[in-house]
């Protein structure tokens, strides 16, 4: 991006739209299903997400908020500062050689992920997204408690965040960023890492090249891609991102009153149980009688996800999925860090189309999911984890 950037000979661009160039982003793969061209929002289609317990990184969503800047891997670094003893810059192969390479599975979901059914009950605001703003991928890079244990900060102050800013512009004239608290960066079971590799090799650039956060069991949003600085702070990060995007507010909040309300709301971090059809789609004809395998994600917070039930007959019924694949951090003595998705399947030997198919599932918690979208929606339309619903014709 040009480095007078929001400046065009001379003078201050005052079309917010002007200063985001979309000429240098990457080319894609042609079986996501774009929601926004720019920025460049796109997800996976739901028959390719159960296919894959890694999803590959070509098929994994996007979610982006500006262009996708372009940085040398080679000159890149990122700055460690603010309430710090001993702030620092540090370079991706300062980085590589400073701490153990880890590698950890994990999912990550946009809080927008099945927006769509929100704005079928009342418009929101937002991308709209299906049930394809999720992915699990390997995420290699170092523990972030590592390099923050060279700046020297006061550990025992419960209210430092950890603030990450992006190198880009965002449409919203302003660096993406966003904070996570101190005590879950530090946290050895909480599995931050600053990543450069995804799936085994660097990362691709709409996913953050060269480095991004992965913050296992918190919304994708704090997963902040392209780092360019972080920056321990009081309380947390003053970025739009952070405090006028991804809050819930009652059903009766609407635009003409939020204003008063984003200070008294908190963040969201940690996701909820979440869990969807991906098999069959939504109005998907499925002769009657065939046999037929419903399939789907389910996924908490590190929780482990212990039961999937599916309905044939719209939520009278229920039968219990098999869990196919589900993360086994667990079995390294990892409890509570279940941090992949678990993917199932109901296999039925006489499908009874038509009809509607819904899916829950419930965590180690016994969380589950609320039946209705209404009783959740948001004017932001982040955060559905309702029953998830689809119709079913027959032939
Ligand atoms: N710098 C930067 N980081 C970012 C974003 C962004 O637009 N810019 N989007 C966030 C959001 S809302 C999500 S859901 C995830 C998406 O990560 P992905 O595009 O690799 O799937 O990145 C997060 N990190
Ligand atoms: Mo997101």
């Amino acid at each position: 991006m040009d480095v007078l950037h929001g400046l065009v000979n001379g003078m201050k661009v005052s079309d917010e739209k002007v200063h985001c160039d979309y000429a240098g982003d990457p080319t894609r793969s042609s079986e996501l299903i774009i929601n926004s061209k720019k920025p460049f929002n796109a997800e996976t289609p739901g028959g390719i997400l159960v296919k894959h317990f890694v999803t590959p990184v070509d098929l994994f969503y996007v979610r982006n908020h500006g262009p996708v800047p372009e940085i040398d891997p080679k000159t890149y670094e990122f700055s460690v500062s603010g309430l710090v003893g001993q702030p620092f810059k540090m370079s991706l192969a300062e980085l590589q050689d400073s701490a153990n390479h880890v590698t950890i599975s994990a999912t990550l979901m946009c809080a927008g992920n099945r927006r769509n059914e929100l704005k079928d009950i009342k418009p929101v605001k937002g991308v709209g997204w299906e049930i394809g703003a999720i992915g699990n991928a390997e995420w290699t890079g170092v523990p972030l408690r590592d390099v923050l244990e060279k700046a020297k900060i006061d550990l025992n102050n419960p209210r430092l965040h950890v603030e990450f800013v992006g190198e880009e512009d965002c449409e919203e004239i302003t660096k993406y960023g966003s904070s996570i608290p101190l005590s879950k960066a530090m946290d050895p079971k909480g599995d931050v890492i600053l990543a450069w590799a995804m799936n085994g090799k660097p990362l691709s650039r709409d996913h953050g090249h060269p480095l991004r956060a992965v913050v296992p069991g918190f919304i994708g949003a704090r997963s902040v891609k392209w780092i360019k600085e972080i920056n321990i702070i009081d309380g947390e990060s003053q970025n739009r991102f952070q405090q006028k995007d991804y809050k819930l507010f009652l059903p009766s909040v609407d635009w003409d009153k939020v204003d008063e309300l984003w200070d008294k709301s908190v963040p969201i971090s940690w996701l909820a149980v979440q869990s969807a059809i991906c098999q069959p789609q939504n109005n998907e004809v499925i002769p009657k009688d065939q046999p037929y395998s419903i399939k789907g994600y389910a996924l908490s917070n590190g929780s482990r996800i212990v039961r999937v039930d599916v309905s044939l007959n719209s939520g009278k019924d229920w039968q219990v999925a098999d869990i196919v694949h589900q993360d086994k951090q667990e079995q390294k003595g990892w409890e509570n860090r279940y941090w992949s998705w678990s993917l199932w399947t109901l296999n039925v030997d006489k499908f009874p189309s038509p009809c509607t198919v819904v899916c829950r599932a419930w965590d180690i918690c016994s969380n589950t999911q609320p039946e209705n979208a209404a009783s959740i929606w948001n004017l932001r339309g982040v955060m559905n984890n309702a029953w998830h619903r689809v119709n079913v014709k027959g032939a």
